[in-house]
């Protein structure tokens, strides 16, 4: 038997579930952009208390611990000399930087709305990660889940509106998303960069059919964004069976 060498990268991530490869968007936008470095990594599931930020993902590398995908980003271009961006001009790169941060400070926690506060999709999603604690703790981690994600929600302005301002404010950063893509593949033109990574993430996290939202309504409706999340999925996630929002509703 040959040994065989273990990658030098672990992603610490969250899983699949959801409907999804990995539940966590952010995670997704870091095993897409080690993907688009052409990195192999082993994949681990991550503790969020052993992370330098409490938060995933974080990798590992040669001993080194990063954390936060846009650091992790920093971090694979620096050591593995890539440019995740390459062929974009100056303004095409901040018009990138924009959209990235629409997407993760915005659109990202719009979805998380819907996700951890519509009492439906709490119990069918995120409630299930206590499954398997004590039967008497369960229901106080359940509700701690969701006040901390409250908390966080307010912190940020989008938890302060009406369910149909959220859905409305997240329209708005869809409608951009899908201006910007027009009819290219991918976001800054014919060849995938860094932006795409979380667009992808977070636009298959808002169009996974396991979950039902205005907002995940209002994305099935433009038909671009839909074609390029199924795109980026047979590209990035080619064993992955999406059950894409376009064949159910074209199903139902
Ligand atoms: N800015 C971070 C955001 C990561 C993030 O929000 N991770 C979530 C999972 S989707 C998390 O670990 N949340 C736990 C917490 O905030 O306590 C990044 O880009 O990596």
């Amino acid at each position: 038997m040959t040994a065989q060498s273990q990658p030098q990268v672990t992603l610490f991530g969250v899983g699949p579930g959801f409907g999804l490869p990995e539940t966590s968007p952010y995670v997704m936008k870091t095993m897409v952009q080690l993907a688009m470095a052409g990195i192999d990594y082993r994949f681990a599931p991550g503790d969020r208390e052993a992370s330098p930020k409490g938060q995933l993902p974080y990798i590992e590398d040669a001993g080194d611990r990063v954390a936060d995908s846009t650091f992790i980003r920093g971090h694979i271009e620096a050591r593995y000399g890539v440019d995740l961006d390459a062929g974009l001009t100056p303004a095409e790169r901040a018009q990138a930087w924009a959209f990235e941060r629409m997407i993760e400070n915005q659109l990202g926690w719009a979805i998380a709305w819907f996700r951890f506060m519509d009492p439906a999709n709490f119990a069918k999603g995120p409630a299930h990660w206590f499954d398997r604690a004590p039967e008497a703790m369960r229901e106080d981690l359940r509700q701690g889940l969701k006040d901390a994600v409250a908390t966080n929600l307010k912190a940020v302005g989008i938890g302060r509106h009406a369910p149909d301002e959220i859905a409305l404010l997240g329209t708005r950063s869809l409608w951009a998303l899908s201006s910007q893509l027009g009819d290219k593949p991918f976001l800054m033109g014919q060849t995938p960069t860094s932006v795409d990574a979380i667009a992808f993430g977070v636009l298959a996290t808002a169009l996974t059919p396991f979950f039902d939202s205005p907002l995940r309504r209002r994305a099935e409706g433009f038909a671009n964004l839909v074609a390029y999340v199924e795109r980026m999925m047979a590209r990035y996630f080619p064993d992955f069976a999406w059950a894409g929002a376009a064949e159910e509703a074209v199903a139902a």
